[in-house]
């Protein structure tokens, strides 16, 4: 009997259907952060600025330079990955011999990004960048005093709404356009208020033209503190969590963007009673928001559990948002989604019914030791036997094939 067969059988000892779970993990797409292939760069030829408290570290040979290099090493780290995923492009990687600065951006701008996805099937989530550029050099973007700087990022963002919805309607996918912004305070501001009500009207102002569901969908990024605004960050939790349910917008939930010791996935079904849809970006902070590559952790299982278990599969979007300079770039990729696939399937493997009965029987015994036993489950073959099925290689087939990937891009300059 092979592995697989074996595994069918545990699993169906426990109720649990194998075949369904493959079927499910099949149809989530993750959407793939286009920065981790060159350390958060982007392709500007102007922008003037330092990097505004996201700054990859590491300097390991392979960063893709331009668009195609960057395609390329996309391409090859969705061969790796089993399944149909999306991409995830920030308006700072714009592929065109133009110019334009951040308030000029057009849809011609992103077309050869648009024309690969759709030759590639995937779809295209999108964002704002409100960070490496002169006018973000204060770290203050939207809320910033002068109402210069605020008009200039409020076009900006209106832009990238227009330009994400474009995609959208080009590739018959809502494209998910994420606002985040920088704005902070390194030491105690005095008038809090005043920053976060520029930032409330500068985003009302942003998302006043009206836009298909089909076709964009807006979400909102809070976040808890950066470096050099460790005081105050304008849209903290609290301001993003209000306005997405005031304006039935998309809340984005970043794992790194909280205290240490909260725990994220408990907050998705607290949440989830008050917004339609969700966006998570699914990243590993240690100590900080460092951003390093997701591990297969109880973190990332536990928000995987409580998609599952709470049924919100069907109104999350699922991103990333690592990025770490000091290793392969593609195996990146690769590693994190795959991870972030691996916890899907664990979480859908679950025996949901019966661990129910014992929750609602008040049987905490029974509860603890269903979870523990399952631990031993044989989730590594029904894993294979998806990776098979989607012809893509794993274990130390996937390691030869990571190497030699990286061996061929080691040498860009
Ligand atoms: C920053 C946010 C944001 C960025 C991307 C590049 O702390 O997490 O999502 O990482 O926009
Ligand atoms: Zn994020």
């Amino acid at each position: 009997m092979s592995n697989y067969q074996s595994a069918v059988d545990t699993f169906a000892q426990w109720g649990v259907n194998t075949e369904a779970a493959i079927e499910k993990l099949r149809s989530i797409p993750i959407s793939v952060h286009c920065w981790q292939g060159d350390d958060v760069v982007g392709f500007e030829t102007k922008s003037g600025s330092s990097g505004g408290g996201i700054q990859a570290t590491g300097n390991h040979p392979g960063r893709a330079r331009t668009p195609d290099e960057l395609r390329s090493d996309l391409e090859f780290s969705y061969s790796m990955i089993p399944g149909k995923h999306r991409l995830n492009l920030h308006a700072m990687y714009l592929d065109s011999n133009e110019a334009p600065d951040r308030d000029e951006l057009e849809y011609k701008h992103f077309e050869s990004w648009v024309g690969w996805a759709k030759t590639l099937g995937i779809g295209l989530d999108f964002n704002p960048t409100f960070f490496a550029h002169a006018k973000a050099d204060d770290n203050l973007t939207l809320s910033h005093p002068d109402e210069g700087i605020r008009d200039f990022w409020i076009e900006h963002g209106k832009r990238t709404r227009e330009i994400a919805a474009k995609m959208g309607n080009e590739i018959g996918s809502a494209c998910v356009n994420n606002i985040w912004v920088p704005d902070g305070y390194k030491d105690n501001p005095v008038d809090r208020m005043a920053a976060r009500a520029r930032l409330e009207n500068s985003l009302d102002a942003m998302l006043a033209p009206t836009h298909e569901k089909s076709q964009l969908l807006d979400a909102v990024e809070s976040k808890l503190f950066g470096i050099g605004v460790e005081a105050c960050t304008v849209g903290s939790h609290e301001f993003y969590l209000g306005y997405a349910i005031r304006n039935k917008i998309l809340l984005c939930l970043d794992m790194g963007h909280f205290h240490p010791t909260e725990n994220i996935a408990d907050k998705l079904s607290a949440v989830s009673l008050s917004l339609d849809e969700l966006l998570l970006h699914v990243s590993r902070p240690m100590r900080w928001d460092s951003d390093h590559v997701i591990l297969l952790n109880d973190d990332i299982m536990a928000m995987a559990q409580e998609l599952v278990s709470a049924e919100l599969l069907g109104r999350t979007y699922i991103g990333l948002d690592f990025f770490d300079a000091t290793i392969s770039r593609t195996a990146a990729w690769v590693i994190g989604t795959r991870n972030m696939q691996k916890a899907l399937l664990r979480a859908m493997l679950q025996p949901l019914d019966r661990l129910r009965l014992a929750e609602d029987q008040l049987d905490f015994t029974k509860r603890l030791m269903m979870t523990e036993e399952l631990k031993d489950l044989p989730y590594g073959a029904v894993w294979s036997e998806f990776c098979n099925r989607m012809d893509v290689p794993e274990g130390l087939a996937l390691i030869s094939s990571l190497d030699s990937y990286q061996a061929s891009v080691a040498g860009r300059g």
